[in-house]
């Protein structure tokens, strides 16, 4: 058993991270986080308003090193998902900044306000603020919520084993060492960002640069000559970069002279690689993983391109492909359909309050992903697709659609709704609303529609899209018949 951040305990002035103004040492990141992790030591559940600063890695690192859960929250998360959020996890203090404003329901919670420079608090006592942190810890380290197919998002409970687990294993794949400079601007509330983006450069001693928010701009600053040798994003930032390319030589230097791109949270598409590396040479690496599992497969670094291939099982991860009764399929034919079934150090502890949805997540000791694979003769794994079709992915965003239906129906004008996912070639998939309105003369328009929901439940579940019809088609079952929705619209 070993620190999880072994350089923060080493302390040094080699630069941790880099989140917006504040840029801090692995020395100050150990004095800031050692400080907040004593005044929270003891405390049930912190809940961190997961803002893209620095604020937010001193907060979770905090949280992991005094040994207390911590819930990233998203900032934009509307009024009746962080109550439920607030009710599941019933957070004992809320961490943000002095400046940010909380709204109800987290700002009658106790705060502390983070700090990145230590200027208030004495001397650091080391031994017991490093006292949590263990690479072996099985305690719950950090709490995801994730939406699922119904009803509302489910706390994923994650231990400090399965992110040492993953993070390692990520290590072996990519030759990730201390030299790398990690850029990003993946939002600091899921995995994709904060384990992979923030934790991922700590335990190895590397650092992270953090954009704020997306821009091709950013990349090709920081990337390259600018410093940053790896980049991670989501398929829509990579197509945004596939766009500028064209007109940025700037950008297409950074991404050559880097060493390593990588994608994941949804597929990349093969017309996104292409332009890539017709543009700069370069191959993204695609690796596949999900909150509840951390990360599974990646393309080993240095393969030959394989568009459209999530790669091969990480270290320590078994994987295997199901038919739909459970049998275990033995064929690597690039063909043969079936569920992916994942089993290893990476898997979360369970869905926290939920031991029915923990339960039926798994076959055995097997976590059932939901996703729909083949694998090629050489074990390389190609997802196909998802077994629920009610499960949408934009902007590597996963969202049921049953929580917008739910959301939308709570509109006064809205009498019936349906929401779909819609092929879109930035966000990957796009929300769309199928409403009847309560008034066929006075149907709400689709902003408040938009509006309505970004304010119950986050801006990133709001419909781009939204039709109306004069009636939902069903069967004489009464059930709704989803695929002929786009009929019922010219019927
Ligand atoms: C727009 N906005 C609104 C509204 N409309 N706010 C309130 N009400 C409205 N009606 C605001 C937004 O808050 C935002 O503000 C801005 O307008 C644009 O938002 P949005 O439309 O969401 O931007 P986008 O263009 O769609 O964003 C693309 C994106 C984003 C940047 C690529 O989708 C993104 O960050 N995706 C990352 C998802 C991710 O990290 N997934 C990981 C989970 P402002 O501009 O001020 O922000 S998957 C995972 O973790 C697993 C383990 C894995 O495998 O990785
Ligand atoms: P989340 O539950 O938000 O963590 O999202 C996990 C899901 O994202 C997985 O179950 C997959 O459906 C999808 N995903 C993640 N990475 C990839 C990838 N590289 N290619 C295809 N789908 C992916």
């Amino acid at each position: 058993m070993s620190a999880l951040f072994p350089a923060l305990v080493a302390g040094s002035d080699r630069p941790a991270l880099r989140l917006g103004a504040d840029t801090l040492t692995y020395e100050e990141l150990a004095e800031a986080a050692g400080a907040l992790a004593v005044r929270i030591g003891g405390a049930g559940r912190v809940a961190v308003w997961a803002t893209p600063t620095a604020r937010t890695a001193v907060a979770v690192v905090a949280a992991l090193l005094a040994d207390v859960p911590a819930i990233p929250l998203n900032p934009r998360t509307g009024e009746r998902e962080l109550a439920h959020i607030l009710g599941d996890s019933a957070p004992s203090v809320v961490l943000a900044g002095a400046e940010d404003v909380l709204p109800a329901g987290l700002a009658e919670l106790p705060r502390i306000d983070v700090e990145t420079t230590v200027t208030s608090f004495g001397p650091v006592p080391a031994a017991f603020a490093f006292a949590g942190g263990s690479d072996a810890s099985e305690s719950p380290a950090l709490i995801v919520y994730t939406s699922g197919t119904t009803g509302p998002p489910k706390g994923v409970v994650l231990s400090s084993r399965a992110i040492a687990a993953s993070l390692d294993a990520l290590e072996e794949a990519w030759a990730w060492t201390a030299d790398d400079v990690l850029v990003h601007a993946l939002p600091l509330f899921h995995v994709h960002g904060l384990v992979l983006g923030v934790l991922g450069p700590l335990r190895r001693g590397g650092s992270v640069r953090h954009l704020g928010a997306f821009s091709t701009a950013g990349v090709a600053r920081e990337l390259g000559a600018g410093g940053g040798t790896m980049l991670f994003g989501v398929p829509t930032m990579y197509h945004r970069i596939a766009d500028a390319l064209a007109d940025d030589p700037a950008l297409v230097r950074a991404l050559a002279e880097a060493r390593l791109l990588v994608s994941g949270s949804a597929a990349l598409p093969v017309h996104d690689h292409e332009r890539i590396t017709a543009a700069t040479g370069r191959t993204v690496i695609e690796r596949y993983g999900m909150t509840e599992t951390l990360m599974n497969t990646s393309v080993p670094l240095g393969s030959h391109p394989r568009p459209g291939s999530v790669g091969l099982p990480l270290r320590g991860v078994e994987l295997r492909l199901v038919e739909e009764d459970g049998t275990e399929m033995r064929a690597y034919d690039g063909e043969s359909v079936g569920e992916i079934q994942v089993r290893g150090p990476n898997l979360f502890s369970a869905y926290l309050n939920r031991p029915d949805a923990t339960a039926a997540a798994f076959d055995g000791d097997w976590f059932r992903t939901g996703d729909v694979a083949v694998r090629e003769p050489d074990g390389y794994v190609r997802i196909v697709g998802r077994k629920a079709t009610d499960l949408i992915k934009s902007g590597g965003y996963k969202i049921g659609a049953g929580e917008i239906e739910n959301a939308l129906l709570d509109h006064p004008a809205v009498r019936e709704a349906a929401v779909t996912g819609a092929p879109d070639p930035d966000l990957g998939e796009r929300i769309v609303a199928w409403v009847v309105p309560a008034d066929a003369e006075k149907p709400p328009t689709a902003e408040e529609l938009a509006d309505h929901v970004a304010g119950l439940l986050a801006p990133h579940k709001r419909p781009r899209t939204v039709h109306f019809l004069r009636a939902l088609p069903r069967n004489d079952m009464g059930k709704l018949l989803k695929k002929a929705l786009p009929e019922a619209l010219h019927g």
